[in-house]
């Protein structure tokens, strides 16, 4: 685990989005980033929720990344309650292969922003990414860390296809 106080906040609606999220905290921890995982339900949980919000800054929390499917009002409600910058990512949910929510979550009226990434593991992939941007503006190990995981991806990718079977 990346050492120190945390400075994502790694959040999902449901252990079910653990799979998923666990993405997110997997590149995190790639990146050295410090970081921190936990449910927070927008509906079976929402003391919780109101706590996490309200308490993110002063803890530290430069960014939050909440994912949630369905009905997934889990970011938007964060970001109602946190000046830290917010990035969804809707889970592919059983009924609707995540566009429930995908749309619940991009469709904020302006005003309370989320950014919001791709259904699924890209999306975790990604938000993570990001996540690590924003704290790379003002850390320069985080910096290093992303300019390696980029180099390390463009010399991963040959030239010509190859036979995989
Ligand atoms: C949302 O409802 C969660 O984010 C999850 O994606 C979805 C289903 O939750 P479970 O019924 O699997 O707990 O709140």
């Amino acid at each position: 685990m990346a050492k120190g106080r945390p400075v994502v906040g790694i959040i999902m609606g449901s252990q079910s989005d653990w799979p998923t999220m666990r993405n997110a905290a997997e590149t995190l921890e790639q990146l050295g980033i410090a970081h921190e995982t936990r449910i927070v339900s927008a509906h079976r949980t929402p003391d919780r929720l109101v706590d996490y919000a309200k308490t993110a800054r002063e803890r530290g929390l430069k960014v939050i990344v909440a994912g949630a499917g369905g009905a997934a009002h889990l970011p938007g409600m964060v970001a109602s309650m946190t000046p830290v910058p917010v990035f969804g990512v809707p889970i592919r949910s059983k009924a609707l292969s995540g566009l429930d929510s995908l749309l619940s979550i991009v469709q904020m009226p302006g005003g309370v922003p989320v950014g919001t990434l791709a259904i699924g593991r890209s999306g975790a992939i990604n938000a993570a990414l990001l996540a690590a941007a924003v704290v790379a503006n003002g850390d320069d190990a985080a910096a290093r860390a992303l300019d390696e995981y980029r180099a390390q991806q463009t010399a991963g990718v040959g030239e010509t296809p190859l036979d995989e079977d």
